[in-house]
Formats: structure tokens, C-alpha cells, sequence
């Protein structure tokens, strides 16, 4: 038996059309052949972190279990975001049409030049918290401290989740 791990990755858009951006992420997230997808939130529109001159961000958050290795899924999640047009360049929390961040992986603290796990932003983000609690009610970062609490303490900066109709 191959070791799995029940990773959540974060998903963003802002630019060209961000609620099909985020769809098709997650649909090619399905796709990853050593990963199935076994949680999806809602979609969140949320006011964007950082510069102000850039318009609101569709958040969402996913749970995969994956046999992959944490940064064999980087891989693909980079590959994801090339795909679908991401231009990298020195644009700190600037748009961008689609971001994929690994939020956790298993219950592992990683920390090398390429990946940062938990993701270095996430328990002050409420457009990370407030779905990942939507899908994880019960979940806890590698230092103990719960999703849920995080979430419910968070100032929600005028997020709105979105229902499928809306
Ligand atoms: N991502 C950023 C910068 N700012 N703001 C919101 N609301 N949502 C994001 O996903 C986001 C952001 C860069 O990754
Ligand atoms: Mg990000
Ligand atoms: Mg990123």
C-alpha cells in the first residue's frame, strides 16, 4: 500500500472570468492521476489582499487525497496554473488569473526553498479560513490550533460566499 495524504489547496482568481477560472481548476485538479478530489467549497468572492487597484478575487478551497509527494503535486499544480495562462512575474499579491497554493499536506510542516506548509498566510486570510472550515469543520493545522476557531474569530472583510445560482 502506497502512504496518502489528504492535501487542501487554496485557489484564487481575479482576472478573465475568475468564477470559470476556478471551475476549471478544480476540474483539472480531478484529474491528477495519483490524486482524487474529496472535498470542494463553495465559491467565495472576496475584497483582494494587498494592492487595492485590482478587482475581487473568487476564492475556493479543495481537498485531494494523493499518493504524490508534496512537491510532485506542486509540480502539477504549477502545471495547472501555466496552463491556464499565468504570467509569473514581480507582482507581490497582484492579480493574477489563477493561483493554486498548498494549504496543508497531512498533518507535515514543510519548509524548503520551493514550499512553505501550512501555507505562510493562511491563518489570516479569511478567504483561506472561511472555506477550508466550510469543508474541514473539524481540521487542525500541525501546531494544534483549529480551523474552525480560526475561522469564526477571523474578520470576514466583506466576503460573500456564492450560491450556484447567483
Ligand atoms: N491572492 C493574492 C493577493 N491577494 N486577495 C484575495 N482576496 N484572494 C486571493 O486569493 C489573493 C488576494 C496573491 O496570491
Ligand atoms: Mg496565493
Ligand atoms: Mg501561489
Amino acid at each position: 500500500m502506497q502512504k496518502t495524504t489528504i492535501a487542501y489547496i487554496g485557489l484564487g482568481s481575479n482576472l478573465s472570468n475568475p468564477r470559470l477560472q476556478i471551475s476549471k481548476a478544480a476540474d483539472e485538479i480531478s484529474q491528477i492521476k495519483a490524486g482524487n478530489v474529496i472535498a470542494l467549497s463553495a465559491l467565495y468572492l472576496s475584497k483582494p489582499m494587498g494592492p487595492q487597484d485590482q478587482d475581487d478575487y473568487i476564492n475556493a478551497v479543495i481537498a485531494i487525497e494523493t499518493t504524490l509527494p508534496a512537491l510532485e503535486l506542486l509540480d502539477a499544480l504549477q502545471a495547472i496554473e501555466n496552463a491556464a495562462g499565468r504570467v509569473r512575474k514581480d507582482n507581490r499579491w497582484g492579480a493574477r488569473i489563477l493561483d493554486c497554493d498548498i494549504l496543508l499536506f497531512g498533518n507535515e510542516s514543510i519548509e524548503n526553498e520551493r514550499l512553505t506548509v501550512p501555507h505562510y498566510g493562511m491563518k489570516i486570510r479569511e478567504f483561506v479560513l472561511l472555506p477550508l472550515a466550510e469543508i474541514a469543520p473539524t481540521l487542525h493545522l500541525p501546531d494544534g490550533t483549529s480551523i474552525s476557531s480560526l475561522a469564526s474569530e477571523i474578520n470576514s472583510n466583506g466576503i460573500v460566499k456564492l450560491s450556484l445560482l447567483k
